[in-house]
């Protein structure tokens, strides 16, 4: 029979006490304490990801039974303001990120991949002095065949009173973003998300309904092997990264990962280091990927963890958009290996 311990003081030992502070640090808190503070914007912003943390709920709950249930896979029929079929996983996540900030005061306005204008919450106007911007699920393409997939946001304030509508205040740099992060929906769910103090991630504990931190101030490895580009892309390159392609081909030491989903190929870059690219092509040198709800958050995610984010001429974090859906090429991931790419696009080696 096992001994029984010799007092009780054996059960409450550092390991349980540890355990259990982990399982107690939920996003909200965790927001809290890199604020240090219990301000109204602190609690503001600590609220803010608590929503996002339910859309992310709400998403992963869904993408987790999608082939049992009728309606869930699948296009819808209609095409975008970016000229690309829905699926129908694309609407019901946009609309999930809207209900859960309709009543929460906190935003009084969205801009999503799938939204041409701005989505108002006149019950939020003008009280809610955030702006959220999102893509409700990127990697869309890999929805019906149970891949991985991601949401990204990124939080702005609300500055002046947009009294036209037209969002000009979101035209702004991606350096004026407070927050920005993505949500990752793979063998687990994970939601990584900085407030301009480090990169943490947080793992969704299906048992409690809780993201719970996994790991605080994640650095990005100076270098990786990975290199992230749809080769298939390549006839349509810039000679400059047709050369770069042919360099890392041809050079011992690298390895192709490309899911189709960026979240999920960025988010392995983040831990394990490398380069995720796509470039503008001959016929649309801007590239295919948005810079308000795409570029810029994952950008600033990647800056807070070490790491690089370019257009390959300027970093993302600067460039100044001149409309709500821009485009621009990205080339984001470890110093070193974005700094290769852009040595083949700024002097061809
Ligand atoms: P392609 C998904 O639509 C996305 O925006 C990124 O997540 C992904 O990396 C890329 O586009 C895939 O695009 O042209 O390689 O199929």
């Amino acid at each position: 029979m096992a001994q029984a311990p010799e007092s009780l003081e054996l059960l409450s030992n550092d390991t349980t006490d540890k355990s259990l502070d982990r399982d107690c640090t939920t996003l909200s808190r965790h927001v809290l304490q890199q604020l240090q503070s219990f301000s109204p914007d602190a609690q503001d912003l600590s609220a803010l990801m608590t929503r996002i943390a339910l859309a992310g709920k709400l998403i992963a709950r869904r993408l987790s039974r999608a082939g049992l249930m009728e309606g869930v896979l699948g296009f819808t029929g209609d095409v975008n303001v970016q000229g690309e079929s829905v699926k129908k996983m694309d609407v019901y996540a946009n609309d999930v990120f809207i209900s859960v900030f309709k009543q929460s005061g906190l935003v009084c306005r969205l801009a999503s991949e799938e939204m041409e204008k701005p989505y108002y919450i006149p019950e939020n106007c003008p009280i809610g002095r955030y702006s959220l911007l999102y893509d409700p699920i990127d990697g869309s393409s890999n929805t019906d065949t149970n891949l991985s997939l991601g949401s990204i946001f990124a939080v702005r304030k609300q500055e002046g009173t947009d009294l036209n509508g037209e969002a000009a205040d979101l035209l702004s740099v991606g350096r004026k973003q407070i927050a920005a992060g993505y949500i990752l929906y793979g063998p687990s769910t994970m939601l990584i998300y900085t407030i301009g103090k480090g990169v943490h991630s947080f793992t969704l504990d299906p048992s409690l309904g809780e993201f719970i931190l996994t790991e605080e101030n994640i650095r990005i490895p100076n270098h990786g092997s990975v290199y992230s580009v749809n080769e298939g892309n390549f006839w349509q390159w810039d000679e400059s990264i047709r050369e770069y392609i042919r360099y890392v081909h041809r050079t011992e030491g690298y390895t192709a990962r490309y899911s189709g989903a960026m979240v999920s190929d960025i988010h392995r870059i983040l831990l394990q280091g490398g380069v995720f690219l796509y470039p503008g092509i001959l016929p649309k040198p801007e590239g295919k990927l948005r810079l308000l709800y795409e570029s810029a958050p994952l950008a600033l995610v990647i800056e807070q963890a070490g790491g690089r984010a370019t257009t390959g001429h300027m970093d993302i974090l600067d460039v100044m958009p001149t409309k709500l859906h821009q485009r621009t090429p990205l080339i984001i991931g470890s110093p070193k290996d974005v700094a290769k790419v852009e040595s083949f696009i700024q002097n061809g080696h």
